[in-house]
């Protein structure tokens, strides 16, 4: 790093995308410069510059072709590789049709949440033909995080890995591996582009069939399981007796996903962006949103083994009506044995479509590394006690076009279900608009029952309508529990996924949460620093978190389907005393707010750009 400093080296890295058109344009340049003078605390840091252009392209999977829209001409998207405390400006060129938003989720973008990317949350969509250049500043994150679209469902086929390793001249708080490769899990839908219309239109009448998965997919491929599929398994070729780090991103839309190799341990050893104690499983259970870095040892015969993912399917047992195809990649030993046996598939250690004791012994394993060098900071005394139902509602349809006659479905937190404002909620929240957000997301449900008990009164389940946002001063000290309810019978796991901030989980359970007793079991040694994690079907967990960082922050359920039906919100984290601890000013240019979301998916395309708020 001295070396680099006083040279002041600039240097320019190509990186051919991977792409799959044949168009063999180069649009993925990464910059580096290596500037001496760029100085995070004691530390000199890199500054990156990406260009990601958007556009449509043609792919074929099971046999058909589709147009899905896709950074650099690559399905996953480019890796952002980077080390600890650098700097990435990622300049997005939307040449698709329809406008897009960027998030880099689990990046805490100090102060600065004019560049975290949700749509109607933090900025108004990038117009088609035009470009918005986000920052992304790694601070403390380490380990494996990711980026992805945050307007619709578009992150389907917009998203990729985010690879932060140490810092110069600090290693990993593990044996340096050997190899490493990114695995991001994804989902399929065979409507392509045409997804967030087809999702806008089974919305407006309330409908609960709206887009499902046709299927999962390892880095972009259905695997071996599939028509028309096995000339594209991903293979990962190894050598015997190594180690290799595999970092696993879930881009899955609407599902928690089993993994598992076959014949091979993997040891956990970090989850979003923060490391983990060892923990040596046979399986993981994943969820959207979640990334997990792994150590995989290469100790068998050689050979070639499955690693598979499959959906953990956490409806209600007799719900059967979802993809069960099981996605596939192969890691291959290199040397000279005979590849005429199919590979080994991991047959005994793939947990079942519902088996939801794997998830949870997989769960309750997880800890936080905690020690000298990469410490806890759980807050002890909490300031601010909130306590928020997750659920499946209805709400009244407004008129006769509802599919299901006098309601609607929804979701909510707290019973209320979340509407997405024309403003974006932190350009209201920063010039002071009125009308756009309420500031009184409540801290309790507005009426206590037994949340997950059966047959449960209709009633209960109808919930209210509103931009219902929390206020919390700075530096406040909170804890969240999030419980699950069975409102319509509906309880499922919810990943629940919070901006701007990683958070404890102190405390998991089933059933309902006990304010005596529960507490008593809190880990506020070494428990796992997240930010994203489930509330497991009928049952809750227990966050904590200091508001240290200013800004307008979304929580949502990363469950595509529940956040569109309305189980967001939205936290305001007010400023500070200083500018150290206050909200950055905007940048000069922000999208404007123009298209509503219907003009946006159905309209001209009449993005009046010159027009402002
Ligand atoms: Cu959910």
């Amino acid at each position: 790093m001295e070396r680099d400093r006083e040279k002041k080296k600039r240097t320019i890295i190509r990186n051919m995308a991977n792409s799959t058109s044949p168009a063999s344009y180069i649009y993925f340049v990464a910059i580096s410069l290596f500037l001496g003078n760029l100085v995070l605390g004691a530390q000199a840091r890199t500054v990156h510059y990406y260009d990601f252009v958007l556009r449509e392209i043609n792919v074929t999977r099971n046999c058909t072709i589709t147009t899905i829209l896709v950074v650099n001409d690559s399905f996953p998207g480019p890796t952002i590789r980077v080390q600890k405390g650098d700097l990435v400006y990622v300049k997005v060129h939307n040449q698709g049709l329809y406008g897009v938003t960027l998030h880099w989720h689990g990046v805490k973008q100090p102060r600065n949440p004019w560049s975290d990317g949700p749509e109607y949350i933090t900025q108004c969509a990038i117009p088609p033909g035009t470009n918005f250049t986000y920052e992304v500043n790694l601070t403390e994150e380490e380990g494996t995080i990711w980026w992805h679209a945050h307007n619709e469902w578009t992150r389907s086929t917009v998203h990729g890995a985010i690879v932060v390793l140490p810092r110069e001249g600090s290693s990993f708080p593990f044996p340096t591996a050997d190899g490493e490769h990114v695995i991001v899990l994804g989902s399929w839908y065979n409507e392509g582009t045409s997804l967030n219309k087809a999702l806008e239109m089974e919305m407006s009448i309330g409908s609960p069939n709206i887009p499902r998965a046709t299927g999962y997919l390892i880095n972009g491929q259905y695997g071996d399981f599939v028509p028309c599929s096995n000339e594209t398994t991903p293979h990962f070729f190894v050598d015997y007796g190594k180690t290799y780090l595999l970092r696993i991103v879930s881009a899955v839309v609407g599902t928690e996903m089993f993994f598992s190799i076959a014949d091979h341990n993997m040891t956990v050893v970090g989850m979003d962006g923060a490391y983990t104690k060892p923990i040596v499983v046979s399986y993981l259970m994943i969820e959207p949103g979640q990334t997990m870095d792994i150590l995989v040892t290469t100790n068998q015969s050689p050979g070639r083994y499955y690693m598979a993912a499959q959906r953990f399917a956490t409806e209600y047992l007799a719900f059967t009506k979802f993809s069960h195809v099981v996605a596939t990649a192969i890691i291959q030993y290199k040397g000279n044995y005979s590849l005429t046996s199919p590979p080994s598939f991991p047959i005994d250690t793939l947990p079942f479509y519902h088996d939801y004791s794997a998830a949870a012994s997989f769960t309750h394993q997880l800890r936080s590394l905690a020690t000298e060098e990469y410490p806890v900071d759980v807050p002890y005394n909490v300031t601010t006690r909130m306590f928020i139902t997750a659920s499946l509602n209805s709400l009244p349809c407004p008129d006769d076009s509802c599919y299901m006659g006098d309601s609607k479905l929804a979701a909510s937190l707290n019973n209320i279900s979340w509407k997405d404002p024309s403003v974006d909620v932190l350009q209201a929240y920063y010039r002071n608009i009125s009308g756009v957000y309420t500031a009184d997301f409540p801290d309790f449900p507005p009426e206590m029952f037994n949340f997950t008990g059966d047959d449960l009164p209709s009633s209960l389940a109808e919930a209210s309508v509103g931009t219902a946002v929390k206020v919390l001063n700075y530096n406040e000290t909170v804890e969240i529990v999030f419980q699950g309810t069975n409102l319509l019978e509906g309880s499922e796991y919810h990943p629940m996924h919070m901006h701007g901030y990683s958070f404890y989980i102190v405390g998991l359970g089933s059933g309902n949460f006990n304010n005596e007793t529960d507490p008593l079991a809190y880990n506020l040694v070494d428990p796992p620093k997240v930010n994203t994690f489930g509330v497991p079907r009928s049952g809750w967990v227990a966050i904590r978190f200091r508001a240290d960082n200013p800004g307008v922050w979304f929580w949502h359920c990363h469950i595509d389907r529940h956040m569109s039906w309305g189980m967001d919100y939205v936290f305001i984290v007010k400023n500070g005393d200083t500018e150290e601890t206050s909200m950055r000013p905007p940048p000069p240019y922000m999208p404007p707010c123009v298209a509503s979301k219907k003009d946006k998916l159905f309209g001209e395309q009449d993005w009046n750009l010159k027009s402002d708020i």
